[in-house]
């Protein structure tokens, strides 16, 4: 009996041992684009290790020499309810392929297991603080259409940078998924009550 109960121990530890080796294998890469539309805008995207990882690495590419906004990359670690910051990269054009001088890039050895938030923001619009909550500098302020926006950053193309394309890339992660705003989640609530408008308008009409 106690033979067969260590050979169990020790074919369910193969197995879990097996389960960890697949999970880190699955870790893939990730690439996220869209358009910012306004300079208050904070794109997130969360994503989660099954494995700790040695390095991790998540960069920008879409400043495309001045074309579009100068892009800012934050890191945080899950905290409870909120998440605390691990870096703030604005300008690190040496993480990855396709980046510019003003593209934005995070190296980070040593991430643990875990959940994970990236948030891209346009310089100067820095985390206010250590957590999520606090904000972002810009939180408060009139947005203004990045289209019409005279960034504060430096740039060698003045005064272009008045395009919204943002880009990023994320190194061997876990379940990447960009999270809704809740600005687009009520721009996506309008434009469902338009559609159960029009939907009615053309049922009266017929
Ligand atoms: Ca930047
Ligand atoms: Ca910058």
């Amino acid at each position: 009996m106690k033979i067969s109960k260590s050979f169990a121990r020790l074919a369910l530890s193969s197995a879990l041992l097996a389960a960890a080796a697949v999970s880190s294998a699955q870790a893939a890469d990730f690439g996220f684009s869209g358009n910012a539309v306004y300079n208050t805008d904070v794109v997130r995207i969360s994503f989660s290790l099954d494995a700790d990882s040695a390095d991790f690495k998540a960069w920008t590419d879409s400043w495309a020499a001045g074309l579009n906004f100068d892009p800012v990359l934050q890191l945080w670690a899950q905290s409870g309810n909120d998440y605390s910051l691990i870096t703030e990269v604005d300008d690190n054009d040496q993480i990855g392929p396709g980046q510019g001088s003003l593209d934005a890039g995070i190296q980070q050895a040593g991430l643990s297991k875990g959940q994970y938030l990236l948030t891209l923001s346009a310089a100067d619009n820095y985390a206010k603080g250590q957590m999520l909550s606090a904000g972002f500098t810009l939180d408060g302020s009139t947005p203004v259409a990045i289209a019409d926006w005279t960034q504060s950053s430096s740039n060698p193309n003045f005064p272009d940078q008045k395009g919204g394309l943002w880009s990023v890339k994320l190194n061997s992660v876990d379940q990447a998924a960009v999270v809704p705003e809740p600005a687009s989640w009520a721009l996506m609530g309008l434009g469902l009550v338009g559609l159960l408008s029009l939907s009615q308008r053309r049922q009266r009409k017929a």
